[in-house]
């Protein structure tokens, strides 16, 4: 894969440049380069970057929101490329970013990795509450729980997930797959998760295997 090409994604995410970051994501495309990598080898060392800067007090929030308006640019158009890889799965997903966090690029990809591997899923969007994440597995008779947050703080929200799925008794009723930077397997195993995922395509990993 061309290192230019990864570190231009990169810097048009530093620079907060939407419209240069949209032109690299297609001039990708174009060159015929795997959208999954150029976003993970490319646009998402940009936005890290970004956010080590943040921590570091050299960005500021604004910088930090042009940065992120252009990484959810690029990826819109590179989400809309990965190649679907397989039939339908029979296995519906709902996906959801945390009450309180409104960090979604991340969920959108893995909304859009679990679609092209051919899973049903139902995007509930960002800062949902639990217990709206719950009705809707019941409703939609889902078999897959998938859950994101980018906070620390937000992160008991998931506990908050499973301790209400058992008080409802539905917590046998689905799978549930929790992601995000601060979350870890630890985390996973104490709040009784039944997988954690690194990224997306852990993600699709660790759902196909809880599938069977
Ligand atoms: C972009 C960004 C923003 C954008 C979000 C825009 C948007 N629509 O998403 C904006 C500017 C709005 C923002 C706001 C804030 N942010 Co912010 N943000 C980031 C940043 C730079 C990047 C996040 C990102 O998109 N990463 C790229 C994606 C691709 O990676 P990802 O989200 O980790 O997702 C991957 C995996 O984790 C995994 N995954 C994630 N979820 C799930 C779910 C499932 C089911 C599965 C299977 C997998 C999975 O798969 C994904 C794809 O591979 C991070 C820094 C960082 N390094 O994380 C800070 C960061 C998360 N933000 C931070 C903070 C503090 C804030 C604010 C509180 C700032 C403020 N003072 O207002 C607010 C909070 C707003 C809120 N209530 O949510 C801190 C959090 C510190 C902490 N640990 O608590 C970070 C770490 C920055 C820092 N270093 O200080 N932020």
């Amino acid at each position: 894969m061309s290192n230019e090409i990864l570190e231009q994604a990169a810097q048009s995410i530093l620079d907060g440049q939407v419209d240069q970051a949209v032109e690299i994501a297609k001039k990708a495309l174009a060159e015929g380069l795997n959208p999954l990598e150029v976003i993970e080898k490319g646009f998402a060392v940009g936005i890290n970057k970004a956010g080590d800067l943040f921590d570091r007090g050299k960005y500021f929030l604004p910088e930090l929101m042009t940065a992120s308006d252009a990484m959810k640019a690029a990826t819109a158009v590179l989400n809309d490329a990965i190649p679907a890889e397989s039939k339908s799965q029979n296995i519906k997903c709902i996906i959801a970013t945390v009450e309180g966090d409104i960090h979604d690029i991340g969920k959108g990809i893995v909304v859009s990795l679990f679609r092209v591997h051919g899973m049903d899923v139902i995007d509930l969007g960002n800062d949902i509450p639990t217990s709206k994440i719950i009705d809707a597995a019941i409703e939609n008779n889902a078999d897959v729980i998938g859950v994101s947050a980018l906070l620390n703080t937000t992160m008991k929200q998931m506990k908050k997930l499973h301790d209400e799925m058992s008080s409802r008794g539905v917590r046998d009723q689905f799978k549930t797959v929790i992601g995000g930077a601060p979350v870890t397997q630890r985390y996973a195993d104490k709040i009784g998760a039944n997988a954690y995922a690194e990224n997306a395509n852990d993600g699709v990993k660790k759902v196909f295997e809880m599938m069977g």
